[in-house]
């Protein structure tokens, strides 16, 4: 197998507020699977992600809390890395983009950026609020959506139908600081030429047949209605300095500098292990893979905005692909901290373990559309498929091995029916995995664990161990030898488990090692030892998220 190098970004959380399982949903699971997938076939991993920290985003959320923007990104930055933790969520590095280095890696984009002619300035319309006496940054407005009249959409975006709109397009738009009808008066900004890129991002998006459609599709549809310069710098004071005179009261836009996060990381990482040009190899080498892990709402960003930034820029590589993924709703509705729809990340943590809430969420991802989450299906996913299917089987072989107190012996299994079948359910399994197809991946993987099941019992172990105990050895390592497949699959969505299931055959898990030992008919040192699971039972489930 040829290894190649992937680069996996993933979306850079607001520091703005805790984290919720929709987040968890639209991006971060996935990718972290894609991760680990990648890491135990061998291949060469960088994985990305930070904290955005900058832009109203986190000044509005200061201005409600009366706290500064610094302590609420501080304290929101410690909170998702304690979160991603949790959820063993394991990022290479997680940057944050208040630090200096940041700073500098986005003037000097801004600056090449403006040198080669992509940048301009020019003036633009802005709401000022003649209450307050300055200019209000497009989040400080709300109004009605203009294409689908959802009330409460802010000046940046629609939170409703995900357009990015104008503070202007909104209908009878208000201050949300001091319930003011706005006044559009003229501002000097920067501006990004993507109708200059316009031609070259066309024709790029149509070499991209392998993306989702959905992306595809909502990238072709914001490109047909034309490209327009957008500005790219802000009348606020919570953010990247403009590395120009004269434009000290404005600031870098969020979203322009938020984008260069993903190189700040990966530079960042590289220092700290000593191998400072490291991120150049997944940069600037045409073969490495640079994945984009985001929720819909994101797309526009990142299929267009921040393509067009790495052509202006030159020689960078453009995204491989961008596999973002809908939304994960609760009861039909948006996760919503603030409107108290469903559950954070930690409240659940609470109530059941990492691997459960991986498993079940990885169960529903929404890739291709949107999916609902509920207790309940938690609950009787993770009985009925992860530790009835699975889990049961390990415990069926192992403490049936303990009960005889049998060493099994390897024997060559390499042309039995049942083993080829399993390796045949690992390649589909990777074919789908290299795709991104998380879902489907965990679904091979437990219809594996169902026909491993049915050879166990097909096997009849109590009755060859009284009878020949040749055919029961090479039954039950037949048997170690499928649960070893199911655990190298069942790695990247159970991480924690998957360590605990290895031990407990006797073949401690090592990266790149324990892929490579799917087809060796090696010794199992199968370990007396409960499986590492227990059943949920859903009114202590319950209770416990209620407290
Ligand atoms: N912080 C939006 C979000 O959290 C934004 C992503 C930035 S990725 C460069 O949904
Ligand atoms: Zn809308």
């Amino acid at each position: 197998m040829v290894h190649i190098k992937v680069l996996i970004n993933c979306a850079l959380p607001y520091a703005n507020g805790p984290l919720h399982i929709g987040h968890i949903a639209g991006a971060y699971l996935g990718a972290d699977v894609f991760a680990r997938y990648n890491r135990l076939i061998g291949n060469q991993v960088l994985y990305v992600s930070g904290s955005d920290e900058y832009g109203t985003p986190i000044t509005v959320r200061a201005e409600k809390e009366g706290k500064t923007p610094r302590e609420i990104a501080d304290r929101y930055y410690e909170e998702h890395l304690e979160t991603f933790r949790n959820l063993n969520i394991n990022f290479d590095i997680f940057m944050r983009t208040t630090w200096p280095e940041h700073s500098e890696n986005a003037q000097d984009f801004f600056l090449k950026l403006l040198d080669a002619g992509y940048i301009d300035k020019g003036t633009m319309i802005a709401p000022f609020c003649r209450k307050i006496g300055r200019f209000m940054p497009d989040r400080y407005i709300e109004g009605t959506c203009p294409y689908c009249h959802y009330p409460k959409a802010r000046g940046d975006q629609c939170d409703n139908c995900g357009r990015t709109l104008d503070p202007q397009d909104l209908i009878d738009p208000k201050c949300i600081l001091s319930g003011e009808t706005p006044e559009f008066r003229e501002t000097d900004h920067f501006f990004l030429r993507l109708d200059l890129l316009e031609d070259r991002l066309k024709e790029w998006i149509s070499t991209r047949s392998s993306w989702k459609p959905n992306v595809v599709a909502y990238t072709q549809n914001f490109i047909a209605g034309g490209l327009k310069k957008r500005p790219i710098t802000r009348d606020i004071d919570w953010g990247v300095k403009i590395p120009l005179q004269g434009y000290e009261t404005k600031r870098i836009y969020v979203w322009f500098e938020a984008l260069i996060g993903y190189i700040t990381g990966a530079k960042e990482y590289s220092k700290r292990i000593g191998n400072p040009d490291l991120w150049k190899e997944f940069y600037f080498d045409p073969e490495a893979r640079n994945y984009y892990f985001i929720g819909k709402d994101n797309i526009p960003f990142h299929a267009i905005i921040w393509p067009a930034m790495l052509m202006g820029y030159g020689s960078f590589n453009l995204p491989y692909d961008i596999p973002a993924n809908e939304y994960l709703t609760f009861k039909g509705q948006q996760f919503s901290k603030s409107r108290g729809i469903g559950y954070s990340v930690d409240d659940l943590l609470k109530a059941v373990s990492a691997d459960y809430l991986r498993y079940y969420v990885a169960s529903i991802l929404p890739e291709t559309g949107d999916s609902d989450f509920s207790i309940e299906e938690l609950v009787n996913t993770v009985n009925s498929d992860l530790i009835d299917k699975y889990g049961n089987l390990v415990y069926r072989v192992v403490s049936f091995i303990d009960k005889y107190d049998l060493k099994v012996e390897p024997v060559d299994i390499s042309k039995d029916e049942e083993f080829l079948y399993a390796i045949h359910s690992f390649q589909a399994f990777s074919d789908e995995l290299s795709s991104v197809h998380i879902k489907k991946g965990l679904s091979i993987w437990l219809d594996l664990a169902i026909y491993a099941n049915g050879f166990f019992n097909r096997s009849e172990p109590w009755k060859t161990v009284k009878i020949d105990r040749n055919r029961l050895n090479h039954d039950l390592y037949l048997s170690l030898k499928i649960i070893e497949i199911l655990t190298a699959m069942a790695y990247p969505y159970i991480p924690a488990s998957s360590e605990r299931m290895w031990d407990l055959l006797g073949i401690p898990f090592r990266i790149g090692e324990s892929y490579n030992r799917l087809n060796e008919m090696h010794t199992f040192d199968v370990r007396r030892g409960s499986i590492p699971f227990v059943k949920l039972d859903l009114e202590s489930v319950k209770a416990k998220l209620n407290n």
